[in-house]
């Protein structure tokens, strides 16, 4: 039922479901592994020595002969070069994040790369469609990492009926209940992060996968406000300091200060108490680790029996 649509077409893919570019999680391993389970691996470009990234890329095109993406953190210094090796290499899918997409999509939809920027809101969605993306992601404020205000299920309708483009929903899935909800919302795909990072061919530190399973349904907060890059994460020592930082109206310098170098505390180091543990507020349901390809195959299978339930007006919990 879900399988056949204009997201599976436009990007080659088994099933409607495209993984998060979450910076220094997402990896060629991670990105394989979901490519090859039927979905759309990314490999986070974020803060990635072109070096390094070009040795990512040429990794993933070893592990699978599926397509995979390449996210392009906008804020990141090194944007410019991932999008000279996503051109070199011709990836063929590129997502953005965390700014305006102009120069992506000039430099490479003329090359034949598919370009899906991520967005929080109706005016940027509108904005990149007419720059010429292919598709976007409509990112919900229950999302890890840098996230908008809008929620999911306020967002992804709006976006749906302000343009023309396929719609992938992002923020609070992680379960085939959340897929139908995205598809019920008018979207074809969803984009899921935190549900992948606890896969077993992630690499994250096993302390930080842990942490995920160990999350209730209030144990992500967003820190940073003040800076206008809002970041959510699981609340530990950390998320503490910065709340100390926002309540007596600190410079955002300091601000910035105490947030470098904190993800890779957490993702390599396994830091998860000084650390970053960026993670989405579904976090809760993340009850065990497992590979990508059988996370993949059980939320769909779900989906389309939560779609039976609710056709036969029966009770939709697991
Ligand atoms: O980019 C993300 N999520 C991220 S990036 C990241 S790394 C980071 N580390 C420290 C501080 C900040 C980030 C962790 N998580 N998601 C996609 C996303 N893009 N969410 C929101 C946006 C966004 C926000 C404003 C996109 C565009 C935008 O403005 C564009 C415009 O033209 O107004």
């Amino acid at each position: 039922m879900f399988k056949d649509n204009r997201v599976t077409k436009l990007l080659g893919i088994e099933y409607p479901i495209i993984q998060g570019g979450m910076a220094w999680v997402a990896d060629a391993d991670l990105a394989a592994a979901v490519s090859n389970g039927g979905g759309l691996g990314i490999i986070a470009a974020a803060n990635v020595p072109p070096d390094l990234l070009e040795q990512q890329i040429l990794r993933a095109r070893s592990l699978t002969p599926h397509p995979f993406g390449l996210n392009i953190m906008l804020l990141s210094p090194t944007a410019d070069d991932a999008i000279e090796l996503a051109a070199l290499h011709r990836v063929p899918v590129v997502t953005t994040g965390a700014g305006a997409p102009g120069r992506v999509i000039e430099r490479l939809k003329p090359l034949g790369t598919i370009v899906v920027p991520v967005i929080a809101s109706v005016a940027h969605a509108r904005r990149v469609e007419k720059q010429g993306a292919d598709a976007v992601v409509a990112e919900g404020t229950e999302s890890g990492g840098h996230v908008g205000d809008s929620t999911t299920m306020t967002l992804v309708p709006q976006v749906v009926d302000a343009i023309g483009l396929p719609v992938i929903a992002a923020g609070g899935v992680a379960d085939g209940r959340g897929i139908v909800a995205a598809f019920a919302l008018g979207a074809e795909g969803v984009q899921v992060g935190t549900r992948f990072v606890c896969c077993t061919e992630c690499n994250a530190h096993p302390r930080y996968k842990e942490e995920i399973i160990g999350a209730g349904d209030r144990s992500t907060v967003t820190t940073g406000k003040r800076t206008g890059h809002p970041v959510r994460c699981l609340k530990n020592k950390l998320t503490h300091e910065f709340d100390k930082l926002e309540e007596r109206l600190a410079e955002i310098q300091e601000f910035e200060e105490l947030g470098a170098g904190r993800l890779r505390k957490a993702v390599v180091e396994g830091d998860v108490e000084w650390g970053s543990v960026m993670a989405g507020q579904i976090a809760g349901l993340v009850r065990d680790v497992r590979p990508a390809a059988e996370i993949i195959k059980g939320m769909f299978a779900e989906a389309e029996k939560v779609i039976g339930k609710i056709a036969s007006n029966r009770d939709c919990r697991r």
